[in-house]
């Protein structure tokens, strides 16, 4: 499966298509719906998002509820288009740079300078309409599909906040999958631990009220993976790299680990290493899970368990310098309209493109053109892990 995403946050629309979906796989608007319903929710989001009403149109590769095997196209109409017709317009224009809104001030932290001389554009717009973190809509359409078909092969995914500003939750480990989708779908941080999640959006408050942002960890959890996905063969087939590449290409995201991650460099490894155990109801397992479900790029078995780390929003209404491109004078950088956090939004995003990522690794290893044989290949995979 490959996707590619088109649209500009402030255009028409944001588009979509993916490739590789097996046919006859149950599908419908509503659960894509939902899960950019999640994407929009969370306190720390600015006024765009009361503007925007993210709805899925499907615009080819299902019918009757099924996919086809066809390409599938799905479009998310941008509201706010309405009031940026002329600026964002596709047409030629005639009219002064104030009219065409203009920008010639970079803000620190953005793509708009490097953008602006990777492609020769004196008029920033053209960069920040597409780095705008808006195009994780039509990612998280995409990992909508992804999910779908994950959990038709019983495999169940969640993404939610481990710390905002430095504020971290308490460990959970005993709450079942079922737990953590509940908890975190009714925190507005989406965050586990309930005393953390009111210091978190404290934080947040206080960030919005001083004109500056805050970042933070988000966490994705994947339950039912079977041993032996991906592999130790190639560089390119490791699909813990593939999921670290994905989650690193997030708008605003700084860093990834797996497990227990960095702290791995502080302990023995004796310490480290998940010791392995087998019965026969359950085969092979590990006694702990540091490495995050991961052994030489495939999985373990256990869940996967991993973090990436979003830095603070970089539009901030606090002036931070920077230089205009055509005077090449100092200025103060500040703006009309920003999210002061956006992470546990992000952690929806991260939740899609992780199972984007497992989603694909499974059809390369299991290539069917028809869901039911896809399922039944898993099933006889399943039955041949458990009696190895
Ligand atoms: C964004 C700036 C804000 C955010 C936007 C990302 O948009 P605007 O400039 O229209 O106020 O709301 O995020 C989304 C629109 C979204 O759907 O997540 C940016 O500069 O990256």
């Amino acid at each position: 499966m490959r996707y590619l995403t088109a649209g500009e946050s402030h255009g028409k629309q944001l588009t979509t298509i993916i490739e590789g979906v097996p046919a006859s796989l149950p599908l419908t608007s509503d659960e894509i719906n939902e899960s950019l319903l999640r994407r929009q929710k969370g306190h720390g989001r600015g006024k765009r998002m009361q503007i925007e009403k993210d709805l899925v149109d499907i615009a080819g590769g299902v019918r009757h509820g099924y996919t086809l095997g066809s390409p599938i196209a799905l479009v998310i109409k941008n509201d706010d288009f309405k009031h940026w017709e002329d600026i964002m317009g596709e047409d030629p224009m005639e009219a002064d740079a104030k009219m065409r809104r203009v920008v010639t001030r970079p803000r620190p932290g953005h793509a708009d300078l490097n953008g602006a001389i990777k492609y020769g554009h004196r008029d920033m717009r053209n960069i920040l309409e597409r780095s705008s973190a808006r195009e994780t809509a039509a990612r998280v359409a995409a990992g909508a599909v992804a999910k779908i078909l994950l959990k038709n092969i019983g495999i169940s995914i969640v993404g939610y906040v481990n710390e905002i500003a430095g504020i971290q939750a308490e460990n959970a480990p005993d709450l079942t999958m079922d737990e953590k989708i509940a908890i975190s779908e009714a925190s507005p941080v989406r965050c586990l631990d309930r005393e953390a999640g009111e210091k978190m959006m404290t934080a947040i408050d206080t960030a919005k009220k001083d004109g500056d942002s805050i970042g933070g960890v988000c966490e994705v959890f994947v339950e039912g993976m079977p041993a032996g996905i991906g592999s130790y063969v190639h560089y390119d087939q490791k699909l813990d790299a593939r999921i670290a590449f994905a989650v690193q290409s997030i708008n605003a995201f700084k860093g990834v680990e797996f497990g227990i991650g960095f702290e791995a460099a502080r302990r023995n490894g004796s310490d480290v290493h998940d010791e392995i155990i087998w019965s026969e109801e359950n085969g092979y397992r590990r006694k702990s899970n540091h490495l995050g479900g991961f052994e030489g790029g495939m999985t373990s078995g256990m869940p996967i368990v991993v973090k990436g780390v979003m830095k603070p929003i970089p539009t901030l209404y606090k002036p931070l310098q920077s230089v205009d491109i055509e005077t090449k004078e100092s200025f103060n950088a500040s703006i009309e309209r920003s999210d002061s956090c956006a992470v546990p939004a992000a952690a929806v995003v991260m939740e899609h493109v992780v199972a984007f990522e497992i989603a694909n690794a499974i059809l390369e290893q299991f290539p069917h053109d028809q869901f039911p044989k896809l399922k039944e290949a898993i099933d006889q995979y399943r039955e041949e892990v458990r009696s190895f």
